[in-house]
């Protein structure tokens, strides 16, 4: 697995507490994405570490009438758990929970080992109904486009995602629309994607 090292990407690891470059997009009037280059220094460091400490399965996923591996790694980790696998994790959530006032009690990880795994439209309706939820990832390794359509299709909005960056969905995203990791013929890198969502419980 080769992944590029990225511009400052062994410095420790450390966020930005006053998510000094957001921009937000508003994409529909009730929908909006903050997005935030750049918001995690040693992003590098924080991909090798998630490598190494977490526990990375391959899901099976219900298609056709079959069990087919699904085309990505995953892990998990949920705040009922405790020991949180590395600091910086707790860092982020920390930062999180400020900016955006809810309680992120989850994270789940993908590892996009090359530009053939990928994760197809969807939107994030697993767990407890919470009206809006606020969903906010981070991406290390390399880049990925990140796409977002009007759920059942329509003109898509891609962001690209580099190393360290922060993108969240807020509004009625989740019920309006849908988002996806296509496969990428350009992209020969590893990603790993983090995740943090929230049960509305706090
Ligand atoms: O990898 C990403 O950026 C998206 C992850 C995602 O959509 C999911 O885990 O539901």
């Amino acid at each position: 697995m080769y992944r590029q090292p990225t511009l400052f990407g062994d410095a420790p690891p450390a966020v930005d507490t006053e998510f000094a470059g957001l921009t937000r997009h508003d994409l529909d009037g009730s929908t909006w994405i903050d997005h935030t280059p750049g918001w995690l220094d040693g992003a590098d460091t924080v991909f090798d570490q998630l490598v190494d400490r977490l526990d990375w399965r391959q899901r099976e996923v219900a298609m056709y009438g079959r069990l087919l591996p699904e085309p990505r790694l995953s892990s998990w980790w949920s705040a009922r758990h405790g020991g949180i696998p590395l600091p910086v994790l707790d860092d982020i959530r920390h930062a999180l929970d400020r900016r955006y006032g809810v309680w992120f009690s989850s994270i789940g990880f993908n590892w996009y080992r090359t530009g053939d795994d990928s994760v197809a439209w969807h939107a994030d309706t697993r767990g407890p109904p919470v009206p809006n939820p606020t969903i906010a990832i981070v991406s290390v390794g390399t880049p990925r486009p990140f796409r977002l359509r009007p759920r059942g299709g329509g003109r898509s909005h891609t962001f690209e995602l580099g190393a360290g960056d922060l993108l969240v969905m807020g509004g009625a995203c989740q019920h309006d629309w849908e988002h996806a990791v296509p496969k990428s013929r350009h992209c020969r890198g590893p990603r790993i994607s983090i995740t943090y969502r929230h049960d509305g419980n706090h």
